[in-house]
Parts: C-alpha cells; sequence; structure tokens
C-alpha cells in the first residue's frame, strides 16, 4: 500500500528542507518506498479534517491504509521497522539506533528550536538580545558533546541507521547559524547525509513543491 504524508502546501523555508517532512521523504527514500503527498496551507491544517489526522493541527501525518501517523520521529521508526537498511537486525544495534533517533528529538533539537523562536518569533522583543546568546550557549554544549561522542566515525553507531537520519534532519537546521562550523567533524556529518542519494531524492521532491511542480515521491 502506498502511504500518502501531508506537507505544507507554501512552505516557510522556500524549499530548503527544514520542515519536518524532509526526515519523513528521507526515510521513505531511503526504504525504497514510493509515497504520495497531499498539500495543506496553514488554514486547512486547524480545520476539523487535518486535525483528525494531528491533533496538534501541523504537518507531517502519514495515511497508510487504516493507519494514521504523526510526529515525523514515530513516522520514521514506523517506516524503519518495516523496511530493511534503517535499523541493524542485531537486537542492541537496534536499541540504540532507536535511541539516537530519541536523542536526535528529545535532547538535540529542543534547543535548536528555542533558537529558531528566539530569532523569528522573539527577535522583537527588549530582552531577545539577552537570551539569544544563552540559546546558543545551550546548543554549542550540546554541539560539543555530540562532536566528541562522533568523533571521526562516519555516522553515530556503525553504519548509517534511522538515529542518524534523525540527527542529521535535526542539524540541517543549523546550517546557517555557523554553529556546525564550529566542529569540522559534525559538519562533515551532516555534509555526508546530504550526499546520500535517498537524501537527495528527498530533497528535490520538496523542493519541487516549492517550486510549483507535481507533488510526488
Ligand atoms: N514534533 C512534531 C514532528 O516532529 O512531527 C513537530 C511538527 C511541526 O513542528 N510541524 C511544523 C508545522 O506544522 C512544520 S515543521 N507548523 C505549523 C504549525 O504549527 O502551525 C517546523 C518548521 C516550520 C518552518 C520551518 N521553516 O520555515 O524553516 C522549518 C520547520
Amino acid at each position: 500500500m502506498i502511504p500518502t504524508i501531508t506537507v505544507f502546501e507554501h512552505s516557510p523555508n522556500r524549499g530548503k528542507g527544514l520542515a519536518r517532512d524532509m526526515r519523513v521523504r528521507w526515510a521513505l527514500e531511503e526504504a525504497g518506498q514510493p509515497y504520495g503527498v497531499r498539500l495543506v496551507s496553514f488554514r486547512a491544517m486547524k480545520e476539523p479534517a487535518h486535525r483528525a489526522l494531528h491533533p496538534f493541527g501541523q504537518i507531517p501525518t502519514y495515511e497508510e491504509g487504516d493507519l494514521v501517523l504523526f510526529e515525523s520521529g514515530a513516522i520514521v521508526l514506523h517506516i524503519a521497522e518495516r523496511h530493511a537498511g534503517l535499523l541493524p537486525d542485531e537486537a542492541s544495534a537496534r536499541a540504540r539506533a532507536i535511541m539516537w533517533m530519541f536523542a536526535a528529538v528529545n535532547t538535540v533539537e529542543p534547543p535548536i528550536f528555542e533558537l529558531q523562536t528566539a530569532k523569528f518569533l522573539e527577535g522583537d522583543k527588549p530582552w531577545s538580545g539577552q537570551r539569544l546568546p544563552l540559546v546558543m550557549d545551550r546548543i554549542r554544549e550540546r554541539l560539543g558533546q555530540l562532536s566528541a561522542r562522533l568523533g571521526d566515525a562516519d555516522w553515530l553507531d556503525g553504519a548509517f541507521s534511522a538515529g542518524d537520519l534523525m540527527m542529521v534532519g535535526v542539524l540541517l537546521r543549523l546550517k546557517a547559524s555557523g554553529l556546525l562550523d564550529e566542529h569540522p567533524n559534525l559538519a562533515a556529518y551532516v555534509a555526508r547525509g546530504e550526499a546520500r542519494p535517498a537524501f537527495e531524492r528527498a530533497f528535490a521532491a520538496q523542493l519541487a513543491v516549492f517550486n510549483g511542480q507535481p507533488a510526488t515521491g
């Protein structure tokens, strides 16, 4: 059965691959699973029909027959569990790959998300100038820890896994900030992820939506 995902009709990041459907697209491409795309406007996202799929009125969602999922991490895990190549077969290695997925969204992403909030939603507040450096420091702390763990390895735990997919997906949002370049091994890690053919196909597909081309995956 071909799953359908929802994505921004008008992506605020102008096709730069920063919205969270990119992780799902990338996982589907790694899995070799064709998928359909439904474009959703900001208004439609808040209406009952979409809220029935996603209680928080966001993208991405994933529909596969009777199954409806939201949360990009849960969707990627679902895909990874049903296709070869994104999770190791050996039980302990598999558990560690899933651990890295959680680390990406639960430990590394929160301060990165805070940076977007501080810049774009709170940038005009009188206290913004004091808050921004604090947020940057929290990101630096996490990047330093992650960089130390990655060392000179290609991926976080042996072969590329859904853990790397989620971590690279999270770190991508830092590219414009320059913070990644403070850790050449992390910048190279993200570049390795972006160089994967499945990433390239996913990126092209989301860019095609921004450019008004057919939204197929
Ligand atoms: N935890 C959820 C998940 O991982 O799926 C979070 C989903 C989420 O935040 N979705 C965002 C959304 O639907 C899109 S990705 N926002 C609309 C809303 O909440 O009303 C977040 C995002 C938005 C914009 C940019 N950008 O412009 O660069 C990047 C990422």
